[in-house]
């Protein structure tokens, strides 16, 4: 970018606490040419005016290196990994890795950054000696290689894939912990997923009037199961085989995964193997155990399926620093829903006083991660943010303390309340409970 150094001079705030229109930017000229530490800082008085430096780098007086036969990202990028939860040598075989949210641009996530969740470890499955099985109410028993799986006419989409328990955290701790975005929100991820829909392969084996329910079976050891009603299986779901264009990775389920777009993570079963289809949900260790909710009268819900409608700042974001008093941010992050298309997302800079609407970058997809934007100027005196997201079925975000009126004290799956980050006067981003 050229920077043209012109002063801002129409910044139309839009809330209080120094939100601005999003063409406060673009209008007012502002350049920002060099970028600074952390965060995505926009240093306004910062901006180069010096001569044009006209000496050559040494990269540009020498050729280049070789390339390689799978590109890997630039050695300048290697700390942007993900980052497994604490475990003990007796839950080690149970594992959570976090995507490094706050680092991410757009709705997808690198392959090599999708967050992970394995109940028993990650198979080394050979896809030569894999077998998927479809038996039970129906009226042709099936089994497929992958390489007749391969053959089928397929589908593409863009979808997030969201733990159940992500964010757990903020559910269940009385103070707020001190971690990052990543550590807090980096069990949700974006790929364009591809493969099969399911209905073509139980329309192939001929569902019996009394199926209902699909008990979906991974090759995990452990045998990680989950039972799936029908009437999903001959919506949107599909056996995903592709994850961005390349085929699943092994952490994500390699050779085939079930796909459930906007359902909880963990009923997308990785590593699929066996579909049986029944006339009952089975009440598998999966679903009876960990994946129940317990509600505030103690209740179980017995199954929710649906990640709801939830939203986070990723920049500035927890153990972030904004590097500058009175400076530009742009604050920027992720919406999603289970249900359908992220509406609008509402930010607030003065801690929940007053709200704006956030810019929807494009495209705004169903059950997709959706990007938001808007301008901020930040004033130096200690504020939160906050950011509200609402869905096309009129579905907002709760408060904290309404999210814990429902569930009992120690629930902690399906958490999707209002994300607040406090900004202290030295810029630390620390996160909060509003
Ligand atoms: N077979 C099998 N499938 C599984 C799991 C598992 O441990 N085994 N983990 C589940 C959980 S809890 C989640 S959140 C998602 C995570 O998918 P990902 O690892 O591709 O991000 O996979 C689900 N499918
Ligand atoms: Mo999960």
């Amino acid at each position: 970018m050229k920077p043209t150094n012109v002063r801002a001079k129409s910044l139309v705030p839009v809330a209080r606490g120094g939100l601005l229109d999003r063409r406060s930017f673009i209008l007012s000229g502002l350049a920002f040419s060099s970028s600074l530490a952390v965060s995505n800082a926009v240093a306004s008085d910062k901006i180069s005016t010096s001569k044009i430096d006209q000496s050559l780098p040494p990269w540009m007086k020498t050729p280049g290196n070789g390339d390689t036969e799978y590109g890997l990202p630039s050695k300048y990028e290697n700390h942007i990994k993900r980052d497994v939860a604490e475990h003990t040598p007796e839950t080690s075989i149970f594992s959570i890795w976090h995507t490094p949210i706050e680092n991410q641009r757009g709705i997808i996530t690198p392959n090599g950054l999708h967050f992970s969740v394995n109940h028993n470890g990650v198979p080394d499955i050979d896809p030569q000696k894999h077998k998927l099985m479809i038996h039970g109410l129906v009226d042709k028993p099936l089994t497929f290689d992958v390489e007749s799986l391969l053959r089928y006419p397929m589908v593409s989409a863009i979808n997030f894939l969201e733990c159940a328990g992500n964010t757990a955290p903020n559910a269940v701790s009385l103070t707020p912990l001190d971690q990052t975005a990543q550590e807090l929100f980096g069990q949700v991820s974006g790929a364009e997923w591809s493969g099969i829909p399911l209905k073509h392969i139980l329309q192939e084996a001929g569902l019996k009037p009394t199926a209902k329910w699909v008990i979906v079976e991974g090759a995990d050891g452990g045998s990680h199961a989950r039972s799936i009603p029908i009437s999903k299986l001959l919506d949107d779901a599909i056996i995903a085989l592709y994850q961005n264009g390349e085929r699943l990775r092994p952490s994500q389920g390699y050779p085939m995964r079930l796909f459930v777009p906007g359902w909880e993570g963990n009923a997308n079963v990785k590593w699929l193997h066996r579909l049986e289809v029944t006339d009952k949900p089975a009440f598998t260790k999966d679903e009876s155990g960990l994946y129940s909710d317990i509600l505030d009268d103690g209740k179980i819900q017995r199954f929710s399926f649906h990640m709801d409608v939830k939203s986070v700042i990723t920049r500035p974001s927890g153990k972030q620093v904004l590097p500058e008093k009175k400076g530009f941010y742009e604050i920027s992050g992720l919406a999603w829903s289970g249900y359908g298309k992220i509406k609008q997302v509402e930010v607030s800079a003065d801690g929940g006083k007053t709200w704006a609407i956030a810019h929807l970058d494009q495209p705004v997809l169903s059950k997709s991660l959706t990007r938001f934007y808007i301008p901020w100027q930040w004033n130096g005196n200690s504020t939160m943010l906050l950011s509200r997201a609402t869905d096309e079925f009129g579905r907002v975000q709760p408060t904290r303390a309404h999210w814990r009126d429902k569930y009992a004290s120690y629930s902690f799956n399906h958490y999707n309340a209002i994300q607040a980050w406090h900004i202290s006067s030295d810029g630390v981003v620390e996160n909060s409970y509003a």
